[in-house]
């Protein structure tokens, strides 16, 4: 296999640190945008997100804290769509939420992973929204 190295650039959250994250936005070539699902998008995510659009950067968003009380990802996943399109399309569905979350299921590979990284079956009551949410995906890829 192709060895690849990949650069990551942690930048910090708070709004008194734009100007780094600006920074860093000039010399990346792609951008992970994290959202907590208990709280939801914010306003440093509407403000990263513009500046990802215009240096026309490829990006996605992580849902994290799923095992945070509250963490909902659909209405977290609304939300990103609301703001930011429906060409926002999950790669991964959360299995579980709250003190159940277990892990996700790779919606590109349809296998299942715990939250430690090892690889798990698919549960069985998940593996119709899977192959629905992965189709959904399909389709609405580049659109909205
Ligand atoms: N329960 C839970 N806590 C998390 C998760 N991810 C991060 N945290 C906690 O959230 C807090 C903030 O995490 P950081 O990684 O510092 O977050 P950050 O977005 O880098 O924060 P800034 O760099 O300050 O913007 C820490 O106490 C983490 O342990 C998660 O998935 N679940
Ligand atoms: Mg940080």
């Amino acid at each position: 296999m192709k060895k690849v190295k990949v650069n990551l650039i942690d930048t910090p959250g708070y709004a008194d640190f734009i100007g780094e994250v600006r920074a860093a936005l000039r010399v990346v070539e792609g951008a992970v945008i994290v959202v907590c699902a208990a709280s939801g998008c914010e306003v440093g995510t509407e403000q990263v997100w513009d500046y990802a659009e215009d240096s026309k950067l490829p990006r996605l968003v992580f849902i994290n804290k799923m095992d945070r009380e509250n963490a909902d990802f659909n209405r977290t996943l609304e939300s990103i769509k609301a703001k930011f399109g429906t060409r926002c399309v999950p790669a991964v569905l959360p299995i579980g939420a709250h003190t159940t979350f277990k892990g996700v299921i790779d919606l590109m590979s349809m296998k299942a992973y715990t939250a430690g990284g090892k690889e798990m079956l698919v549960p069985a009551e998940m593996q119709a929204a899977a192959k629905a949410a992965r189709e959904k995906a399909h389709r609405g890829r580049g659109r909205g």
